[in-house]
């Protein structure tokens, strides 16, 4: 962390509660954040992880609505089944509030009396779309119609769900009230506008000094700063949210978005309070050596690059956000997810039947760090039985047991070190550095992958110097040898504390400590630290193998959903956005001829073949996707294009050593690709 900066205040975006927590939430702004929380514990440092539920905007009222109820009703429900669900899935918030509690109220009011009485907002006429049955003005959500774009007959007046088109209610065709079906007539109303083009100067300015932040971000930034910043009501009419505390604004809120980012502040607040020094909260927002960090999905860019930002800049006297590492979006067995049409996997459905390490896992893994990433029950079941499992879990475990059956469950003695001795400790007190680097720079993907590759050159160290053959030819070799292996346990227990942190807590256990792996500390997790004799914890299995009938219903149901939205519908593939890569990016790729010699359908799956690979003189073996579309005895004298340097994974516990090409056609069909010509096989493809 830049020496400047005394203290770190985290953020999460604030869910909605108006419904429960799902992957995507979690992939997008929640897990990131309490992972670099944590490491930033264990680094001893400052830092403080605030977020809680946005309890106003359209949202909350639409879903009141639909259930006949009070929007305090619904907000009440999921404040604390949100909550819930979150410490269940290992989120360290330091405070979980609310904005339609108090605080909150005072904080906003207070805040835009602030910028109200140094004439900051522009006050508008304008004529809006009302409900004469309502007798209400119809906020966009409020209003259904046609999209102009697709046709879809029910978009939204903010946004289409089918197409995902940016809308306003004015562009619908037909357009009619969500509340009461009614066409809606336009009348004349006040607002109070931001006027971030008289700010985007400023803004501006701001962000050239952020060039540090990802590009998804600055990219979005960006484009909203070449259009040319407009105008933004900040106050809307609707009976829920926080009354605009002036005099002829009766009937008046202010704008969900003008008040969300304040429940950052007034959470703060309530946090310093409970801890018995209600001024505390100033420190982390009014002194310029906090480093304020917003964990987000790239939906919410705008208004944490841009809208927030502008007013804190006004008020003044309030830090600006050092980075806010946007995410983009999960996707679920290839299709977009939609919580309205319950195509999702919900966080409370998922802790009822697998535990939670294995997720936080797949889902930092596979993280839509820079592009959408796509969650497959299939991917996690596999990352969970052979990376979890298969590599750190049975190195832990075989360390373990050997250390119980030959050493009476204690450390034995170390004696001379050979080289693999010296390398594998190295390995071991180079990993905090290496690993916390890539924190620092919130590069969560990567920090998993070296995590999981010192598990993988600990289970090498213990295979190549082969205890079980030492201990009967050389007891001292062995003895180091296991006297090593517990210290790499020790050190794997403190470094998958942010991500995995109920295994860290057992693994640290096991180890034969009594106190929490949450108080240790991230740079001297490395060190050799454990005396002989050091008596080791009780051995248990830390990650257990998912089963295919576990997995297979949730696949099932998913597809079952997508099935019922595609009838009569073709449910457009979100199109995966991938980022421009440079010739270097493409040149790694080790592209070849391949011919099939060999195939044959995988058990238990219709998706699956096992092929065997002639390339050259080399032969391999993969398993791909392509059962539905084609039987193994067509395969057979095959020449396809594979991708020859992939690392090898297991998938349904068969090797897998590359992954062949194929185009799929909009009815999901697959079709080979292959040369046109006999090329022989193994030849490269440039
Ligand atoms: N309630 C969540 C969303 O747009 C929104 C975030 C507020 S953060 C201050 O999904
Ligand atoms: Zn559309």
């Amino acid at each position: 962390m830049e020496s400047d900066y005394k203290r770190i205040l985290v953020t999460s975006a604030l869910p909605y509660a108006n419904g429960p927590i799902h992957l995507g939430h979690l992939a997008g702004a929640y897990l990131p954040a309490d992972i670099y929380v944590r490491y930033q514990r264990l680094k001893q440092r400052d830092v403080i992880y605030i977020c809680g539920s946005d309890e106003h905007g359209v949202p909350i009222t639409i879903a009141a609505e639909k259930k006949g109820v009070s929007p305090q009703v619904i907000v009440d429900e999921f404040h604390y089944r949100n909550k819930a669900a979150f410490e269940k899935f290992g989120m360290s918030f330091d405070y979980y509030g609310r904005t339609s509690s108090k605080v909150h109220h005072e904080t906003s009011q207070e805040i835009f009396l602030r910028l109200h009485k140094k004439g900051l907002f522009n006050r508008k006429t304008e004529k809006q779309l009302y409900d004469q049955k309502a007798k209400m003005f119809l906020a966009d959500r409020y209003v259904k119609g046609t999209c102009p774009s697709c046709s879809y007959p029910d978009a939204y007046g903010d946004q289409c769900e089918k197409c995902g088109t940016t809308l306003s209610p004015a562009e619908l065709i037909n357009p009619k009230s969500a509340l009461t079906g009614e066409k809606p007539v336009y009348k004349e109303t006040e607002h109070w506008y931001l006027p971030l083009g008289q700010l985007q100067e400023n803004v501006t300015k701001w962000i050239e000094t952020k060039n540090y932040w990802k590009t998804n971000v600055l990219g979005q930034v960006k484009s909203w700063l070449n259009d040319g910043l407009t105008d933004r009501a900040v106050t809307r009419d609707l009976s829920w949210g926080i009354p605009v505390p002036l005099d002829h604004a009766e009937g008046k809120v202010l704008y969900v978005w003008f008040d969300a980012p304040i429940g950052y502040i007034s959470a703060t607040k309530e946090w310093a309070t409970d801890k018995g020094d209600p001024d505390l909260w100033k420190k982390y927002w009014q002194d310029r050596q906090t480093k304020l960090v917003h964990f987000i999905g790239k939906d919410n860019i705008v208004f944490h690059c841009i809208m927030f930002p502008a007013t804190l800049m006004e008020l003044g006297d309030y830090v600006l956000p050092d980075n806010v590492p946007a995410n983009e979006f999960l996707n679920l067995e290839g299709n977009k997810l939609s919580t309205s049409k319950n195509y999702a996997v919900w966080l409370e459905d998922y802790v009822q039947k697998f535990e939670i390490d294995p997720l936080r896992y797949y889902l930092t893994v596979n993280a839509p760090e820079t592009k959408d990433a796509d969650f497959t029950w299939q991917e996690f079941q596999q990352r969970n039985n052979s990376e979890l499992a298969d590599i750190l879990g049975n190195f832990i475990n075989r360390t373990l047991t050997f250390a119980n059956k030959q050493y009476n469950g204690r450390v034995p003695e170390r004696g001379v070190l050979d080289d693999l001795d010296k390398d594998m400790l190295k390995t071991l007190k180079e990993a905090p550095q290496q690993i916390g680097a890539m924190y620092e720079t919130f590069d969560f993907r990567k920090a998993v992958y070296a995590f999981m590759d010192i598990g993988r050159a600990a289970n090498k160290y213990f295979n190549d110097q082969e205890p079980w053959r030492t201990v009967k030819e050389d007891i001292e070799k062995c003895a180091t040898t296991i006297n090593i292996c517990i210290h790499a346990v020790q050190t794997l227990a403190v470094l998958m504390e942010p991500l995995l942190p109920f295994s860290a807590e057992k693994a640290w256990s096991m180890a034969g400590h009594k106190d929490s792996v949450h108080a240790q500390q991230w740079d001297t997790a490395g060190e050799i630290s454990l005396p002989a004799g050091h008596n080791l914890g009780k051995v248990t299995i830390l990650f257990r193998k998912f089963e295919d009938s576990e997995i297979q219903p949730e696949i099932d149901r998913l597809r079952s959903i997508s099935e019922s939205l595609n009838s009569g519908q073709t449910e457009t593939k979100p199109k995966q956005e991938k980022p421009k890569i440079g010739f270097d990016e493409f040149a790694k790729l080790d592209l070849r001829v391949a011919r099939v010699i060999e195939a044959e359908k995988v058990e238990k799956t219709d998706k699956l073949l096992k092929l065997q690979l002639e390339l050259g003189t080399e032969k391999r073996q993969i398993v791909a996707g392509v059962a539905k579309n084609y039987q193994p005895d067509e395969m057979i004298g095959k020449k396809i294009i594979i991708i020859a340097n992939l690392e090898p994974v297991k998938i349904r516990g068969i090797e897998s050593n590359g992954m062949l090409l194929a185009a799929e056609d909009s009815e999901g069909r697959l079709s080979l690709l292959g040369p046109d010509r006999d090329v022989e096989s193994g030849a490269e493809i440039h």
